[in-house]
């Protein structure tokens, strides 16, 4: 049913790559671009994802909620180059009326309340939108257009405290936070619509994944943007919670590149995507000290207000069924993406160091 290479053989989205006056004109007209809805674009992810469309030569759309401030750093050298739509996770209306404006051919969904302790602070809120925004966006398709293809975030922290080591598409979920019980029922009701009305609609299961665009309050750019402000000498300490956490952390570069992998496939799947590697919080900090000439232990304090009220430990995932048939593999390692961070960071608070001074003047 899934059969071609780019869209189902048989669906409605097989005429938008196949214009009628094609059989009778010469030369081929060249087929319409792809049109992609990216929800959750001013996000790390959304905001390379974009970009990687772009690359891929696709019309790109991304839903933004009103706000009194706009917080578009993350796409501003886009501008021009995509479309932007106001709606909100919490109003389906709005995401009906967007999804019936734009007609995507694919609707990646981002969008979420992501940051694991304000799940604790905020719980209600991060079901609304993290756990039944997502239906929500899965009932604009089904209303709308079935054969829009439909990618959900699915993530690492569904396996919580876990079953098996390393993870799998098969391994149970324990989730340790209102974040990751959400994000089960997320993916669910991916996998539901899939069943029940026989959506293209996928779930990713990824672990960890950072950047220079990384939000700051978590832990890889907390540290990266530190090291970077104490060595030049605007912070004297760093305070840390849980030093003995161990994450498979990425490159969200790499990572956007297996959500399109996964709507491109002939067959709407689910997968881990990692790097199959773990380090400590600890391993973190002492390579990006060790980045700018710092020992990290004279800077570093433990807070435990900064301790969760249920801890995942541990996580790495195996992401073999992805190399095998997406062939998806991480290009960029651990280290390469500490340095890229503390890198990126000693840059920015150069700049921002040097904007102070000048206004000081
Ligand atoms: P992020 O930087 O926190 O971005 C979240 C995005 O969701 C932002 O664009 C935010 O918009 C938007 N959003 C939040 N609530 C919304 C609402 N009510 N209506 C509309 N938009 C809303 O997250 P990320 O790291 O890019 O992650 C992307 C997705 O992957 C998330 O679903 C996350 O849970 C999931 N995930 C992330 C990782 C990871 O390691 N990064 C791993 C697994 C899964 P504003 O700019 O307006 O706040
Ligand atoms: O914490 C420990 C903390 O907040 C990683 C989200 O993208 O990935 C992310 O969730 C670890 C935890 O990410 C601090 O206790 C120690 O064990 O960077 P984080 P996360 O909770 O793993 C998953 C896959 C997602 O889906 C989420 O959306 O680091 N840790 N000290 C600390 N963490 C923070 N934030 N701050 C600290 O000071």
């Amino acid at each position: 049913m899934f059969a071609s290479s780019r869209y189902p053989v048989g669906s409605r989205k097989l005429k938008r790559f196949t214009p009628r006056f094609a059989l009778f004109s010469s030369p081929v007209a060249p087929p319409p671009m792809p049109r992609a809805l990216i929800t959750g674009i001013t996000g790390q992810d959304g905001s390379y994802l974009a970009e990687f469309l772009l690359e891929q030569g696709y019309e790109v759309h991304g839903m933004v909620r009103r706000a009194s401030t706009e917080s578009f750093e993350r796409i501003t050298h886009l501008a021009g180059r995509i479309t932007l739509r106001q709606a909100d996770l919490l109003d389906p209306l709005s995401i009906i009326n967007m999804v019936s404006d734009v007609r995507p051919d694919e609707i990646y969904n981002l969008a979420a309340q992501s940051f694991v302790p304000t799940s604790w602070s905020q719980p209600l809120l991060t079901s609304e939108y993290t756990a039944l925004g997502v239906t929500r966006v899965l009932e604009a398709i089904r209303l709308v257009d079935r054969s829009i293809r439909f990618y959900q975030a699915s993530s690492s922290e569904m396996f919580g405290r876990v079953q098996e080591e390393p993870q799998t598409e098969r391994t149970a979920f324990y989730p340790r936070s209102p974040y990751g019980v959400s994000k089960v029922y997320g993916h669910w009701i991916t996998v539901n619509y899939r069943e029940s009305y026989d959506l293209f609609a996928v779930s990713g299961i990824l672990f960890n994944h950072e950047s220079p665009r990384r939000g700051k309050e978590f832990v890889t750019r907390k540290v990266s943007y530190a090291v970077a402000r104490i060595k030049h000498g605007l912070q004297d300490k760093l305070r840390l919670g849980n030093l003995d956490a161990q994450r498979d952390w990425g490159y969200a570069g790499d990572f956007v590149r297996a959500m399109w992998l996964m709507l491109k496939h002939n067959q709407p799947v689910d997968y881990v995507i990692a790097t199959g590697k773990k380090h400590s919080v600890r391993d973190l900090v002492q390579l990006a000290f060790d980045r700018v000439g710092l020992d990290w232990q004279k800077y570093v304090e433990i807070d435990p207000q900064l301790l969760r009220p249920a801890e995942v430990n541990h996580l790495c995932g195996d992401a073999s069924k992805a190399r095998v048939e997406l062939d998806w593999s991480p290009r960029v390692n651990f280290e390469q993406l500490v340095a890229m961070m503390v890198d990126a960071d000693m840059s920015l608070v150069a700049r921002e160091k040097a904007g102070a001074d000048r206004m000081a003047q």
